[in-house]
């Protein structure tokens, strides 16, 4: 199958992923204009009211996951936390994520049970080199056969460890063959991305989440070079929280749905994304 993301990624092309939980936000997603849709765990966790702690099953992911891909024509990357246990438990979860259809996946170097990482004071435990190298082969055996991208992820900046360590453990993920590094970063200004991205001499490209520093725009990125992906992690959710905030506050304030009405999308905008017409459509070919 062909990967529209490699493809994007090898032609030196920057790929804007976001967020999204269920199939309805991967579509807005798709039709907004963005080059990928992020399976976020952060943002499924918070669907389902949990903290991003490894409490959702790996199989109740990838059944979201699923669905998203089966509504959506752009690349798909999957979230997979740590792969959910070693090495052995890595190579059962991408090749389920693989057959799935997913574009790329990316694992990262935490203990499991994770716990999520721009939460102050949270849980941050690194796995050893080592180890984190054989689950970036797993991954890679798993997903061979299927044009998938391995994203190799360390929390190395999120553990406070340093941006040497960061370094080097991203050069011993790319020499164990994951296609793109994603480094993560909680600090509140690009200062500290800016600086490993600038001292990055690594042979694969970079991933970004740039939620804890969100003046690092787009065009500033591409500036810097060896950035290819840009993943706006949660901006689903948290827009979707907005949004029934306000609106359900409004529907107590005026004592009815009268005054939101005109303000939120419509049922027959609801029909559409729902994809009705094709299915009236095809009930008059084959109803009979
Ligand atoms: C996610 O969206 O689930 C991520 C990004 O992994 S973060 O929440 O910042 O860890
Ligand atoms: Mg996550």
């Amino acid at each position: 199958m062909a990967n529209a993301l490699r493809d994007k990624i090898a032609g030196g092309q920057l790929a804007v992923v976001i967020a999204a939980h269920n199939p309805l936000s991967a579509r807005l997603a798709e039709a907004a204009g963005f080059d990928g849709v992020w399976a976020s765990g952060f943002e499924l966790s918070a669907a389902y009211g949990l903290p991003d702690a490894s409490l959702l099953s790996f199989s109740q992911h990838l059944e979201m996951t699923r669905a998203m891909i089966e509504q959506i024509a752009v690349p798909l990357v999957a979230d997979l936390d740590t792969g959910y246990g070693n090495a052995i438990n890595v190579a059962h979860v991408v090749g389920a994520y693989a057959r799935a259809g997913a574009a790329a996946v990316v694992i990262e170097d935490k203990t499991f049970p994770k716990d999520t990482s721009l939460l102050s004071g949270a849980r941050q435990e690194l796995v050893r080199v080592e180890e984190f190298q054989g689950k970036i082969e797993a991954a890679r055996e798993a997903g061979a056969g299927h044009d998938l991208l391995v994203i190799a992820r360390t929390e190395a900046l999120i553990a406070d460890l340093g941006i040497a360590e960061a370094l080097s453990r991203g050069a011993a993920y790319a020499e164990a063959g994951a296609d793109l590094l994603l480094i993560h970063s909680k600090q509140k200004t690009p200062n500290e991305i800016v600086a490993f991205a600038e001292r990055w001499e690594g042979r694969v490209p970079l991933v970004i989440v740039p939620t804890a520093y969100p003046q690092l725009t787009e065009a500033k990125v591409k500036a810097l070079g060896k950035i290819r992906v840009v993943i706006y992690a949660n901006h689903a959710v948290r827009a979707a929280v907005t949004a029934m905030r306000e609106i359900f506050a409004a529907i107590r304030r005026d004592g009815g749905i009268h005054e939101v009405d005109r303000r939120i999308a419509s049922v027959e905008d609801i029909f559409e994304l729902q994809r009705v017409a094709a299915m009236k459509a095809a009930e008059k070919r084959y109803l009979r």
